[in-house]
C-alpha cells in the first residue's frame, strides 16, 4: 500500500511535467509575440499613394491599412507579381478603408498602383498613382 507521502510525490511529478511542458511551450509564445505584424498606413487620394515607398523584410507579415481619402473618386491598390506570388487587388470607394495582410517572401522591388481608368482618360497610374514595395532579405541589418 502506498503511503500518503508517496502519493503526494506522484502528484508533484505530474505537476512538474505540466510545468515543464509549459516551459517548452513558452518560447513558442514569445516567438509569436516577436512576429506580430507591422501596421503600415497608406492613404490613397489625389492620384497618389502616401507613403509611396514601403520597405519590408522578407518573411515578415505586414498589415496595410489602406484608406481612400478622396470624397468622390474610387481608387484601388494593385500589386501583382508572378515570381513573388504577390497578388493584391483591393478596391476602395471614396472614403473607405480596408486592412490587408501580406507576407512577402521574395526580396525585390515591386510596383503597386491604382488601375482605375475612365474611358478616354489617362489611367490613375499614368497620373502618377504608383509606388514601390521593397522587400529586403530577412538577414539584412
Ligand atoms: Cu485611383
Amino acid at each position: 500500500m502506498k503511503s500518503p507521502e508517496k502519493r503526494q510525490t506522484g502528484k508533484l511529478s505530474i505537476f512538474m511535467v505540466a510545468l515543464a511542458s509549459l516551459l517548452v511551450l513558452a518560447p513558442g509564445y514569445s516567438l509569436a509575440t516577436d512576429s506580430v505584424s507591422r501596421l503600415i498606413l497608406i492613404e490613397l487620394g489625389d492620384y497618389s499613394f502616401f507613403p509611396n515607398e514601403i520597405e519590408v523584410r522578407a518573411g515578415s507579415t505586414i498589415q496595410l491599412q489602406l484608406t481612400n481619402r478622396d470624397t468622390v473618386v474610387s481608387h484601388n491598390f494593385t500589386l501583382r507579381d508572378d515570381i513573388s506570388g504577390l497578388d493584391i487587388n483591393v478596391n476602395l470607394a471614396a472614403g473607405k478603408a480596408r486592412l490587408v495582410e501580406i507576407t512577402p517572401l521574395t526580396p525585390g522591388s515591386y510596383k503597386f498602383y491604382c488601375d482605375k481608368k475612365l474611358p478616354f482618360m489617362k489611367s490613375h497610374r499614368k497620373h502618377g498613382m504608383e509606388g514601390t514595395l521593397t522587400v529586403v532579405p530577412a538577414n539584412r541589418d
